[in-house]
């Protein structure tokens, strides 16, 4: 199985993501020179006196992803797996403990539902959202990658990211984007996987995910084709089969937007997109490093799609590449090791 260095690249990947793109969060253009500037001062600043490894910026704020990705973690931690009532209770006690993490503008209405003593069943506020269709945002699969890393078993992985996901997402186009993601942190954990290989792997799960009578309606209601999460795994595909692709042509296919169609995708090709090299990024960032600069390089939604891209790159590469000056500029740093260690006890005895 998978060694804690996965781990807890996965957690620390996903924590960069989340407090280095937050920075850039809903900017509609991002200026790779300006990214490069911001992320050079977070290098330790030369000469002496300088405590060793210390960060020259102030701290950087993690946000909604991290808080809920958290509170995920520690509800699967202390229940040993999934347990509904516990997860709903904590993701809306989170919010109430810190209600400006940055979170999306009708999901608060469903932390607010749960926590009123009258609510009996945990996925009905999330069921009432936008007049019964649901919420289709990224929450659900911004938050998810713990569950692939208690999950060994790739239905399991498959079964509870939906659930996690529809505590607050009820819409197939939110949830189905949660469960690709967890997929992804899944595939990512085994390591040694191809991008074909990575790839395949991923649209034939999603084939199957998507074929249901609901995934089916809720597509054709929002007046997408059918099978839309794995439409988009395929331009992936045909994506990563050309020598160059643009950025307006990323943003035109798969998005950078707060729907999980719009940005789960995008954080997948990300990933697999930075395994080579980029004309455009410097030779002395590492594949994980490329991985969160691109992802914050196409604007948009920037703090989730880098840490759904973090999570799985950190799941793939491992903590080796995780640099110590970048982790240290994140707030709460300190706390991906603690959960990481307790994690992969979990993970081995299952
Ligand atoms: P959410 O469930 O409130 O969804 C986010 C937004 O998506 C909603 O406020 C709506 O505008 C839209 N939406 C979702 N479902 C529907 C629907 N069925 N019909 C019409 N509109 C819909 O919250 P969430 O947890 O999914 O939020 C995800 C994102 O919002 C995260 O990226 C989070 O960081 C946050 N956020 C994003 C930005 C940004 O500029 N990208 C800024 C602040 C917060
Ligand atoms: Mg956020
Ligand atoms: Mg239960
Ligand atoms: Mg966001």
């Amino acid at each position: 199985g998978p060694g804690l260095g996965r781990f807890r690249g996965c957690l620390a990947g996903a924590l960069l993501g989340d407090c280095l793109g937050a920075a850039f969060e809903g900017r509609s253009v991002v200026k790779l020179p300006e990214l490069l500037r911001f992320l050079g001062g977070l290098e330790p600043a030369p000469g002496a006196g300088e405590p060793l490894g210390s960060a020259r910026r102030e701290t950087l704020p993690y946000t909604d992803d991290t808080a809920l990705g958290r509170a995920l973690l520690r509800s699967l931690l202390n229940r040993h797996g999934f347990d509904e009532a516990d997860m709903a209770r904590r993701f809306a006690e989170e919010y109430k403990k810190e209600p400006n993490r940055g979170y999306g503008m009708a999901v608060v209405n469903v932390f607010k539902k749960l926590l009123s003593p009258k609510c009996s069943d945990v996925f009905e506020p999330a069921r009432a959202q936008f007049n019964g269709k649901g919420s289709y945002g990224n929450g659900g699969a911004m938050r998810v990658a713990g569950i692939a890393l208690v999950y060994s078993d790739v239905q399991d992985v498959k079964k509870f990211a939906k659930l996690s996901a529809e505590l607050t997402h009820s819409n197939s186009l939110g949830y189905n984007g949660a469960v690709l993601q967890a997929l992804a942190v899944h595939l990512a954990l085994q390591g040694e996987l191809s991008k074909e290989s990575f790839l395949e792997q991923l649209i034939s799960h999603m084939e199957d995910v998507e074929a249901d009578e609901r995934s089916l309606s809720d597509a054709r209601a929002l007046g997408f084709e059918d099978l839309p999460f794995s439409r988009r795994l395929k331009k992936i595909k045909e994506f990563l089969e050309l020598s160059s692709v643009p950025k307006a042509d990323v943003l035109f296919e798969l998005g950078n937007g707060i729907a999980a169609l719009r940005s789960v995708p995008t954080a997948i090709y990300s990933f697999l997109r930075c395994m080579e090299a980029d004309p455009d990024i410097p030779d002395h960032y590492n594949p994980l490093q490329r991985t969160i600069v691109y992802c914050i390089s196409l604007g948009g939604d920037t703090d989730t799609i880098a840490t759904m891209a973090g999570a799985i790159a950190g799941a793939y590469y491992g903590e080796e590449q995780i640099p110590p000056s970048w982790e240290q500029s994140c707030e709460a740093f300190q706390e991906t090791e603690k959960l990481a260690s307790s994690l992969y006890e979990l993970y081995c005895q299952r």
